[in-house]
């Protein structure tokens, strides 16, 4: 791994990937075609891009419970577990509508109400985790979305992963359709005679994916688009060289575009660190994804001071940030960008990934800076309320009428003056 001391000019790299003008014109193509032609272009794509010819895109009730029968024991409790996690931590940011009252008897608030109809999409190949599932499920079930429809492209063998599919029904998943790319994003979007349209599009994809999320966007609400998977672990002297690489290649593995930082105050843990990660790079399965995203994107920074290092954590804005100091809680005080922050080294990254709770999808590529987890507010909207008193209406009726005709707007003065001054 690359070491190198903080300078003003250190570059933190990452791999953004915004699309080919032929890839956004193929992806334009196929969401004309399903608006145009609905279940026949799904049938036609997935034949083509996925290679199998289905029958029916649904997968059946009884398919979705024997793949939780599947499971051993041992496997579902866990996945059970995890979601009851997820849920009490999401259940904690349920919002309620509200009221305010003055003394006219005016009454002002806000009426919060869940999406009727939200699509989750799910990646297929390696990357379908049923980890995700849960993080993009369980927020939009206790946000109170009575209908969430799954999507996820078949295997070579016509079939959705099982552990996928058993942890689609433990979430509470409505339907399950087995298509997947830009034609999935359009039927969710615009509808077919299969599948009804939802109002917002959640989830990860491949670059045809994410490209076509950003297409529908504003005929649905789509979630943040995803870039690789980050990782910042700020450690001092107190922290384990063999416990760092491992976190370090623990996101490193996702990808080969996966960026993976070190940022130390410590020079001799860097040289540690460095070493480590090449040693337990040798027996990872995924070896090749990992040791690809470590050589173009990972990096050891070595900084003077915890305040340097604290700049340089801010500066990238990382989608996950692991402090290992002795004092982290002191450190996270003067965090202000990151998307999750994981404190001590009991609390390594994948406690987050799989089971603590917290959301594992985050901001990356350093939208930390502006935007947040997903949560349980983006599966609900807001209703302003307005009830004005009589006394209130008098009261401020003539300033009305004159703002209205400060905009050259008649007939909204009009409207006002209608009921008496
Ligand atoms: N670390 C990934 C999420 C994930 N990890 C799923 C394992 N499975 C992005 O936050
Ligand atoms: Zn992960």
């Amino acid at each position: 791994m690359k070491i190198e001391r903080f300078t003003e000019g250190t570059s933190l790299k990452r791999s953004v990937d915004s699309g080919t003008a032929d890839q956004r014109k193929a992806v334009q193509d196929i969401i004309d075609e399903v608006r145009k032609s609905g279940d026949g272009a799904v049938a036609y794509y997935t034949e083509k891009f996925d290679g199998v010819k289905l029958k029916q895109f649904a997968v059946s009730m009884k398919e979705i419970e024997g793949a939780v029968d599947e499971l051993s024991e041992y496997e579902r409790s866990i996945i059970e577990e995890a979601a009851a996690n997820i849920r009490s931590f999401h259940e904690k940011q349920l919002k309620n509508s509200w009221i305010s009252t003055d003394e006219t008897g005016t009454m002002l608030g806000q009426k919060l109400t869940a999406l009727d109809a939200v699509g989750v999409y799910v990646p297929g190949g390696t990357a379908a985790y049923p980890s995700s599932v849960l993080m993009n499920v369980i927020p939009a079930k206790v946000a109170g979305v009575e209908r969430i429809v799954m999507v996820s492209p078949p295997g070579k063998d016509g079939k959705l992963s099982k552990s996928v599919m058993a942890a689609a029904k433990i979430a509470g998943v409505t339907e399950i359709y087995q298509i997947g790319g830009a034609q999935a994003v359009a039927a969710l979007a615009y509808g077919t005679d299969t599948i009804e349209k939802v109002d917002k599009i959640v989830g990860p994809g491949n670059i045809y994916v994410a490209l076509a999320k950003r297409e529908v966007f504003g005929d649905v609400a789509i979630d943040m688009i995803a870039g690789p998977s980050e990782i910042a672990v700020l450690a001092d002297e107190t922290a384990i060289a063999k416990e760092v690489a491992a976190d370090l290649l623990s996101q490193a593995e996702h990808d080969a575009r996966a960026c993976s930082v070190l940022i130390t105050t410590e020079a001799s843990l860097a040289h540690e660190v460095a070493k480590e990660v090449e040693k337990q790079l040798t027996s990872l399965p995924r070896r090749e994804i990992a040791e690809a995203s470590i050589r173009d994107y990972g990096k050891i920074i070595v900084c003077e001071d915890m305040n340097q290092a604290i700049m340089a954590v801010n500066t990238l804005a990382p989608e996950h940030l692991e402090i290992i100091t002795k004092d982290p809680l002191e450190v996270m005080a003067q965090v202000r960008h990151a998307g999750a922050i994981f404190l001590g080294r009991y609390s390594t990254e994948p406690v987050g990934d799989y089971f603590a709770g917290p959301n594992h999808v985050l901001p990356t590529n350093g939208t930390a800076r502006f935007s947040s987890p997903l949560n349980v507010d983006d599966f609900q909207k807001k209703s302003s309320i307005i009830m004005y008193s009589q006394t209130a209406f008098k009261k401020n009726a003539e300033k009305i009428a004159t703002f209205a005709r400060l905009e050259g707007l008649e007939a909204h003065a009009r409207a006002v003056e209608s009921r008496g001054k």
